[in-house]
């Protein structure tokens, strides 16, 4: 049978890992990544007919879909990109995936840079923004402030396990923004020196729910607790379609050593590797329910997020479909 599975380029294989390891991460950068591997696929096809260039289309999309399972972009770029997929000869079926995977990309950036500027009209001259994990749609709307000629600052949470803090003060520093690192656990304390809770988003739900990286929700409880207004910056390939049929999102659990290297778990468990009594667990995104969250800044202007079914009807219709799994 494996002689017949269609052939997906390497290349394609490559930028799957690169996602699933996370050398490739944040929810827009993955879709962007992902309709260029459709690209390259496409580019690279040596099918002998459009049937066969269709196969290794879906086939390079499957690989590149499980990947990782929460960001929703990443269904949405791929079947943007296999929508697309149009012709009756390889070479015009090729043209299109490559123009469509173009479109796709050049409308992301372009529709980042407009939600920047909507989040930059939320924030004033003098602003503390707290920012949690990476999210480039977050700090678009900072970069947008600054070209203002707004002063902001930031206090950026390491974010653990994987410190993607760190990668938002090195960007934000790049811009003269100036930042206070804090680990987690100081969030509440800090919270008393921010204007904005300012945070990206892997999903968003029909009600308004934010699925974002782990953390987030408790973040949002203390900023309503603190009086802190909480803003989520989220292009609306984060919208899933799904979730209007009543889906849910599911959550990654990603590998524990992330959060305890094998060392350091061989002290706890002495270092007995079957310890049943002893668990680890790493899920990398929680779920923000809408009543914590002021408002959702999109690049169609910003939307309490009870009201964002309306945009979310608007753009996908009421149903949706695997085009990889045909
Ligand atoms: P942008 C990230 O997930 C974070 O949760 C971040 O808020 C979100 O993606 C959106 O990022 P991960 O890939 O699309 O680090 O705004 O697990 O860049």
């Amino acid at each position: 049978m494996s002689d017949q599975q269609p052939a997906v380029d390497p290349a394609v294989t490559a930028v799957a890992d690169d996602i699933a390891e996370m050398d490739i991460r944040g929810a827009a950068t993955i879709a962007d990544a992902a309709a260029g591997a459709l690209a390259t696929q496409a580019e690279r096809s040596e099918a002998a007919d459009p049937a066969a260039f269709r196969a290794q289309l879906r086939a390079a999309a499957r690989e590149l879909y499980e990947t990782r399972p929460t960001a929703v972009s990443l269904p949405n770029a791929l079947r943007f990109v296999l929508r697309g997929m149009e012709g009756e000869t390889v070479a015009d079926l090729r043209a299109s995936t490559i123009d469509r995977a173009e479109r796709f990309r050049a409308d992301l950036s372009q529709a980042q840079e407009k939600l920047g500027r909507i989040g930059a009209n939320r924030l004033r001259d003098g602003d503390v923004v707290m920012t949690h994990c990476h999210s480039t749609d977050a700090l678009s709307c900072v970069e947008a402030a600054v070209e203002d000629g707004k002063h902001v600052e930031a206090i950026v949470k390491e974010t653990r396990p994987r410190k993607q803090g760190h990668i938002t003060a090195r960007q934000l520093r790049e811009w003269d923004v100036p930042v206070t690192l804090v680990v987690d656990n100081a969030t509440r304390r800090y919270l008393d020196d921010a204007d904005h809770v300012l945070v990206g988003a892997d999903s968003i739900a029909a009600d308004g729910s934010v699925i974002n990286k782990i953390g987030t929700s408790g973040l949002a409880v203390n900023a309503r607790e603190r009086g802190v207004p909480v803003m989520v910056a989220a292009q609306t390939i984060k919208l899933h379609p799904d979730t209007m049929t009543g889906h849910t999102v599911e959550i990654e659990m990603r590998d524990e050593r992330e959060v305890l290297p094998e060392p350091e778990r061989a002290e706890i468990t002495g270092g007995d590797p079957d310890d049943e009594g002893f668990v680890v667990e790493n899920p990398a995104f929680d779920v923000t329910p809408p009543r914590h969250v002021d408002a959702i800044v999109t690049e169609h202007g910003q939307y309490p997020p009870e009201s964002i079914v309306t945009l979310m009807r608007e753009l996908f219709g009421a149903t949706t479909d695997d085009p990889w799994s045909v």
